[in-house]
């Protein structure tokens, strides 16, 4: 079923300490995406911790905070139909041996940890990681000139 859906996506330290802020952000626009929200900041332990809770306890945890709070990330809220699941195709897989080339990851990263970009991989998830790090009034609702085109009607 199509549904119109938000998702968080964050694009990691390492993206942005190498410059890659620009190329993840055209290819979530020129999918047809919209941008909803956008900021860059440095992440702190507490949202961190709040955000990878679901992880808390694994062997990988420790290094995940450290490295996500380590230099500024950009923080994004995309919509779309099926927002979750194509953003995730977009991104690609989180083991850098099974990220497809033509996916964020599968172009940009090798390192499990240091892969670029996080997105949510469900309604509820998304909904929670986007309260964690967005206030309501930092999310815009508009009409984007193209969403004609981009949709067949009965969308
Ligand atoms: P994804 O980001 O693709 O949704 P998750 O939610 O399974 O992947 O994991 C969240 C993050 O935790 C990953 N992006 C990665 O940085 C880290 N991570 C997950 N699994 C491992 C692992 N086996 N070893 C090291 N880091 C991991």
């Amino acid at each position: 079923m199509t549904e119109i859906q938000r998702t968080l996506v964050i694009i990691k330290p390492d993206a942005v300490q190498r410059g890659l802020v620009g190329e993840v952000v055209h290819r979530f626009e020129r999918k047809g995406l919209k941008l909803i929200g956008l900021k860059l900041f440095k992440l702190s332990d507490e949202r961190a911790k709040e955000l990878y809770q679901p992880h808390q306890g694994k062997f990988f945890y420790d290094y995940l905070i450290e490295f996500m709070t380590s230099s500024p990330i950009v923080a994004i809220c995309l919509e779309g139909a099926n927002a979750i699941d194509i953003v995730r195709i977009i991104n690609g897989a989180t083991k850098p041996e099974e990220a497809q080339p033509g996916s964020i990851r599968g172009d940009f990263s090798i390192d499990i940890t240091h892969n670029v970009v996080h997105a949510s991989d469900s309604v509820e998830n998304a909904e929670r990681e986007l309260a964690i790090l967005f206030e309501p009034n930092e999310l815009n609702e508009y009409q984007r000139i193209d969403d004609e085109i981009l949709y067949s009607p009965e969308l």
